[in-house]
């Protein structure tokens, strides 16, 4: 089988922001280029909010040109880091709908963007042997944290691309199959969470992610289903 994402990888030691780069190039290189960077001196998260890019994380943009806008991309992200993290004995859960975590903290984010109908770009932010920031230390963590050691970076980057690329084609032949992954990794559900979308805010036990992507809610008794968007989750 052809291989989509990561037959083609840009490599820079700095960068903005490698999903900008990857904006700049879209139109005019083959899907699945990956744009990497060492460090980002503007990296993005969503919303505007900054993402901590020092050298020895891994932080990279792949450019994508599926078939129709969906933003279930995103999962493709969240799926192949939880595999990743599982080829090197780390155990992680999806926080629907944006957040890989390890022990109750953050190691990895996405932030997809992109032009309808002619690409996608799905950044991925995974914290590996960096340091984190003094204002994040209670609420992220990195892979060498549960290693002891620092790990070699090139091959964590291999196995994300290599996931990357097996997860992709799941999403554009299957996705209700990777959907149903998505749903065993979420580890939210079952509790009591407090989604935030803009000044709206909904309190509610999640019970499921459905196949579209969104979360279904139990909200006093009432079901509600809330679509991914631009919806930040937090624990009650
Ligand atoms: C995200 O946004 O989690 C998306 C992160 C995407 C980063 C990648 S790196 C490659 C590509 N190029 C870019 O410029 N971006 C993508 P959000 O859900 O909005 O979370 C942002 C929040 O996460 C911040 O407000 C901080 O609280 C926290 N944060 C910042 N840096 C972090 C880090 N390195 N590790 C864990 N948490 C971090």
């Amino acid at each position: 089988m052809n291989r989509i994402v990561g037959l083609k990888v840009i490599t820079l030691d700095e960068v903005d922001s490698t999903n900008e780069y990857a904006r700049r190039i879209a139109p005019g290189v083959p899907e699945g280029t990956v744009v990497v960077a060492k460090r980002q001196t503007a990296g993005r998260g969503r919303k505007g909010r900054s993402w901590a890019s020092p050298e020895g994380g891994l932080w990279l943009s792949v450019i994508l040109k599926p078939p129709r806008v969906d933003g279930r991309i995103v999962f493709v992200g969240a799926l192949a880091v939880t595999d990743t993290l599982a080829d090197f004995g780390i155990d992680s859960g999806i926080k629907w709908p944006n957040d890989v975590w390890v022990g109750g903290r953050k190691i990895a984010g996405f932030l997809t963007e992109g032009k309808a109908g002619e690409y996608a770009v799905l950044g991925i932010g995974l914290n590996v042997n960096n340091p984190i920031p003094k204002e994040l230390e209670g609420s992220a963590t990195a892979m060498v944290n549960f290693i002891g050691r620092p790990l070699p970076l090139e091959r964590v980057r291999e196995r994300l691309l290599f996931h990357l690329d097996g997860w992709y084609r799941v999403f554009k032949g299957r996705p209700e199959l990777m959907m149903a992954k998505v749903r065993e990794r979420t580890f939210i559900l079952g509790r009591t969470v407090r989604v935030i979308e803009d000044s709206d805010e909904l309190v509610g036990r999640a019970l499921d992610v459905l196949d579209d992507g969104s979360l279904l809610l139990d909200v006093n008794g009432e079901l509600r289903r809330v679509l991914y968007g631009d919806v930040s989750l937090r624990f009650f």
